[in-house]
């Protein structure tokens, strides 16, 4: 059937039954104000996709404990320490260690790939007392150089004993490893790095995107819980599920780590009686992981069939991944333990065709149990997101980070799931008891999607992207709108992402204009 692009644009934005009723989510407009402008670690002259960014902040978080810094991570390298008080940014590690630069990591990678570099940091949740926080960084193993930690400029680290880790065998050509580091500040009353660092797993990646990617663990487990301190990891495919070669299936196969949910114990001292140590000997997997008795399994699998899960958060004791799509869907999936999402045979809530095109589900809607290329057990039914959106006017290209807001400053955002749209900058909430009925086995019911406004220096915007734009250009940016491009956001991409600070308040960071603003209030229609 043929269809009119207006008619494609308006099923792919509302062909979907909506779930509530329509009061109680006013019209929002979010104010902000800058906060941090970030020492500009890319290029002015607005040629590349990621390197005419400005600064590549992926992520702030806020150190835990009543503790008054954010921990900054540039993808092009810095690990910075931000002040709240004093607005004093120090840079604490430099993962750049690639000719010419100073840093750690002689390996390391940050061109080419929208998410490639210092990708996350995340604090052990009993970092007061023991000082540790995680990262993920990407490597190019065929780069010259050692993959041990260079520590010439930083005195502090001592890699005395420091090991690498046999990589996670993917299918496929690789060309990148994902790296999760474990490290350990015996200091963390100042602003320099005075420890040491344990490589836990590196797992190998097929092209230059989608990379190993968020940490996060889960904010309501109290110490004595099977929970504490239980390290969930996003994954991202790697780029092998739109392959036409057999790596397509990666996503799918529990035998690999790529386009899954990993679960994970850091620590080799905790549970021990409740969990058994990895094949590298450098962490735990829980007993109770869906995956540890299935022979040929990879036991870290938490969840599986996700193209990019590129960014984890937790609502009300749920995980909840953002995953990006390729040519059609957007999605925020809740994640339980065990399920399937279907990527590269669905996306959203359609049937993935081999020529990349989605179409309607089959009538008995099942797909395979795949250990291996030769090896499935059974089949399950797969696991559909509760929000989504389409590439299409108004939708946008790939989905940002999301928050269930939490903070105190706008009532009107509470029991919200605040997300954005990466290349235009669009920003919408959705109601988080919709998000929970939509996770109802049935993929055509979704939570309804509401548009924020955003002011900004007196004047009130659509999206992030003009706003962005303006700094690009009073920061010396060459590229006549903004660097990159999308197929939805055309020339230039704001590159946008919204982060919580430690009481739950918002802040949007820009990597296009390299500025991360706070949302200081809102008005409410
Ligand atoms: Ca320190
Ligand atoms: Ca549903």
């Amino acid at each position: 059937m043929i269809r009119t692009t207006a008619a494609r644009i308006a099923s792919l934005l509302i062909a979907v039954p909506v779930l509530g009723a329509a009061a109680d989510s006013p019209p929002i407009t979010l104010e902000l104000a800058d906060y941090m402008t970030m020492p500009i670690t890319g290029l002015l002259d607005g040629k590349g996709q990621t390197d005419g960014m400005l600064a590549r902040v992926n992520s702030l978080r806020e150190e835990p404990g009543g503790a008054t810094r954010f921990f900054v991570n540039d993808l092009n390298g810095p690990l910075y320490i931000l002040d709240k008080a004093t607005k004093k940014l120090t840079t604490y590690l430099d993962f750049n260690g690639r000719e010419k630069h100073d840093g750690i990591f002689h390996k390391f990678t940050y061109e080419v790939g929208y998410a490639n570099g210092l990708v996350s940091v995340q604090f052990d949740p009993d970092y007061r007392r023991n000082g540790r926080f995680y990262t993920v960084h990407i490597e190019e193993p065929a780069l010259a150089g050692s993959a041990i930690p260079d520590a010439t400029h930083l005195p502090g680290l001592n890699v005395r004993g420091y090991q690498t880790t046999t990589a996670i065998a993917t299918p496929g050509e690789i060309q990148r490893d994902g790296v999760l580091i474990e490290w350990t500040d015996t200091n963390i009353a100042n602003a320099t790095f005075e420890g040491s660092a344990r490589e836990l797993l590196r797992i190998q990646l097929n092209t230059r995107i989608h990379p190993l990617a968020d940490l996060s663990f889960n904010p309501a487990a109290r110490m004595g819980t099977d929970e504490w301190r239980v390290l969930y990891i996003g994954c991202g495919d790697g780029g092998s599920g739109e392959s036409r070669l057999a790596m397509r299936m990666n996503p799918q196969r529990l035998d690999t780590a790529v386009g899954k949910i990993l679960r994970i114990i850091p620590d080799l001292a905790e549970h021990t009686a409740t969990s058994r140590v990895s094949d590298n000997g450098r962490y735990r997997i829980p007993n109770d992981n869906p995956f540890v008795s299935m022979p040929g399994a990879r036991q870290e699998i938490w969840a599986l069939g996700l193209r990019n899960p590129h960014r984890l958060t937790w609502a009300d004791g749920q995980l909840i991944a953002n995953s990006i799509g390729l040519r059609t869907w957007e999605t925020a999936n809740i994640i339980h333990k065990g399920a399937n999402y279907g990527y590269s045979l669905r996306e959203g809530n359609e049937l993935l065709q081999p020529d990349n095109k989605t179409t309607k589900l089959p009538d008995v809607d099942k797909i395979p149990v795949m250990v291996s290329d030769t090896e499935s057990r059974g089949e399950i039914v797969p696991t559909y997101p509760v929000i989504q959106y389409g590439h299409v006017p108004g939708g946008g290209d790939a989905i940002g980070s999301g928050f269930l807001y939490q903070g105190k400053l706008i009532p009107a955002l509470r029991g919200k799931y605040i997300f954005t749209d990466i290349s235009t900058g669009r920003i919408w909430y959705a109601d988080y008891k919709e998000m929970l009925a939509a996770d109802d086995k049935d993929p055509k019911t979704l939570a309804r999607m509401h548009e924020v406004k955003i002011s900004f220096g007196g004047k009130v915007y659509e999206t992030m992207y003009p706003v962005a734009e303006q700094a690009y250009h009073a920061r010396g940016g060459k590229d006549p709108d903004l660097p990159g491009r999308a197929f939805i956001s055309g020339d230039g991409r704001a590159d946008a992402h919204v982060a919580v600070d430690g009481a739950g308040e918002l802040y949007i960071f820009s990597k296009t204009d390299g500025m991360i603003r706070q949302v200081v209030g809102a008005r409410v229609q």
